[in-house]
């Protein structure tokens, strides 16, 4: 159900931040829009209870299937993206999965990145094996051996770009036209970019997934999901896997996300313009072996996101040149920089992929992803550059 006053298509990403989805006019005159904290939706009579669940009038029923604050981010994000519509869910995995399982039954297959979110690839190859959903996992910076990857049972393909945890680079446009030829959806897991930084919809993405946990929100305080596509398939997921798996987002979370939205654009900005400088810091540390940021030149995936990114984001990963143990020893000795899984807050915040976002792996799938014991990932936040930079030197200078 749409509740924009005007079409935002004319507006630069900007406005649409602030306001998109925006609902008529408050009773009050309230700026902000109020959070409709409530699980059920009165009717004035039975029958006009029986006409909405019939789908014969527009209205609430009950938050799980639709409330007007968690409406008014699902049109937000779709705006931002370029989509028609959305569906917000309680995590990005409750996104991810209720995406994947409205399209897939039995017998079917999926082509997906080998390079992705550790628990995605645990979904994808142990709980969809189970319902005998089969996932190929591919290299897809390699397009022969993506393309040789599809069968006549593929129905979905799954893309995460820049992927987590080292920033591997993936042809957005080249996956979708090999979708698109054999009558199977993109997926585009675009949490690391956001639609400020990535427009999957106007490479061929069918469907684009978040985890709002991270920037879109970006105050470390939400654990949400979110899935925009065409109004069909956003339907479909709203009225079958989302409304009776149940992983629905809540009123507080979707005005909490509305609320972090409205300053994405210049989060954006700063958290990019920093990354760039700490970049230029690890550059200059012997201690470190290798260093994957999709703005360098040496990046393998480089020429791709000049094509298809507007900044490099500000994610980080880097090999240690001495392992594992001076990995936990540069995490340990920081004293500002947070030691946490999750991104995209306004803290920097630093993990241990091998042993905690891609715990998940197997040993064999984390080595085929050159996902190593000394690999560090840094979410590079919103703190004065200098400050980053001098808490990450000092932490360093301990490992000697
Ligand atoms: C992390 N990532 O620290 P939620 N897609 C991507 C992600 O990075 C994530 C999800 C989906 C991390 C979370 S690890 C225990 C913490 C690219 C999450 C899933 O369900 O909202 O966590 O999103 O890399």
């Amino acid at each position: 159900m749409s509740h924009s006053t005007k079409s935002a298509s004319d507006w630069h990403k900007d406005t649409i931040a602030i306001h998109g989805g925006e609902a008529p006019q408050d009773p009050h005159g309230a700026l902000v829009p109020p959070m409709y904290q409530t699980s059920t939706f009165v009717f004035d009579n039975a029958a006009q209870g029986g006409r909405r669940f019939a789908g014969e009038e527009e209205g609430y029923m009950y938050s799980r299937l639709g409330n007007p604050t968690v409406a008014q981010l699902e049109q937000r994000v779709a705006e931002l993206e370029g989509m028609q519509a959305g569906a917000a869910s309680a995590t990005g995995m409750g996104a991810i999965s209720a995406t994947m399982l409205a399209f897939l039954k039995q017998g079917d297959h999926v082509v997906a990145s080998d390079a992705i979110y550790g628990c995605s690839f645990a979904l994808f190859s142990h709980l969809f094996e189970r319902f005998g959903i089969h996932v190929t996992f591919v290299d897809m910076s390699d397009l022969a051996a993506t393309e040789a990857a599809f069968t006549d049972k593929t129905q979905l393909v799954f893309v995460e770009t820049p992927a987590n945890p080292h920033l591997k680079l993936i042809d957005i446009q080249a996956v979708a036209n090999f979708a698109h030829q054999r009558q199977a959806r993109l997926v585009v897991d675009n949490t690391f970019m956001t639609p400020l930084l990535q427009r999957p919809a106007e490479l061929g993405a069918d469907l684009i997934v978040h985890s709002a946990t991270k920037y879109l929100n970006g105050h470390g305080d939400v654990v949400a999901g979110v899935v925009v596509g065409n109004q069909q398939d956003i339907e479909l997921i709203k009225l079958t896997t989302l409304k009776d798996m149940g992983a629905t987002m809540s009123a507080h979370d979707a005005w909490l996300i509305l609320r972090g939205l409205k300053t994405l654009p210049i989060r954006m900005q700063r958290h990019c313009e920093n990354a760039l400088q700490v970049v230029d810091f690890l550059q200059s540390q012997p201690a470190v072996s290798r260093l994957y940021f999709p703005g360098l030149e040496t990046h393998p995936g480089y020429a791709i996101g000049q094509k298809q990114m507007r900044a490099a984001g500000a994610i980080i990963a880097f090999d240690m040149r001495d392992g594992y143990e001076s990995a936990l020893q540069l995490l340990n000795n920081l004293k500002m920089i947070k030691l946490a899984v999750s991104l995209g807050d306004a803290e920097t915040l630093i993990q241990h992929p091998a042993s905690m976002t891609h715990s998940p792996l197997t040993p064999e799938a984390r080595a085929t992803a050159g996902i190593g014991d000394g690999l560090v990932r840094l979410s590079v936040g919103l703190e004065h550059s200098d400050d980053i930079i001098a808490d990450l030197k000092q932490s360093f200078a301990t490992i000697g």
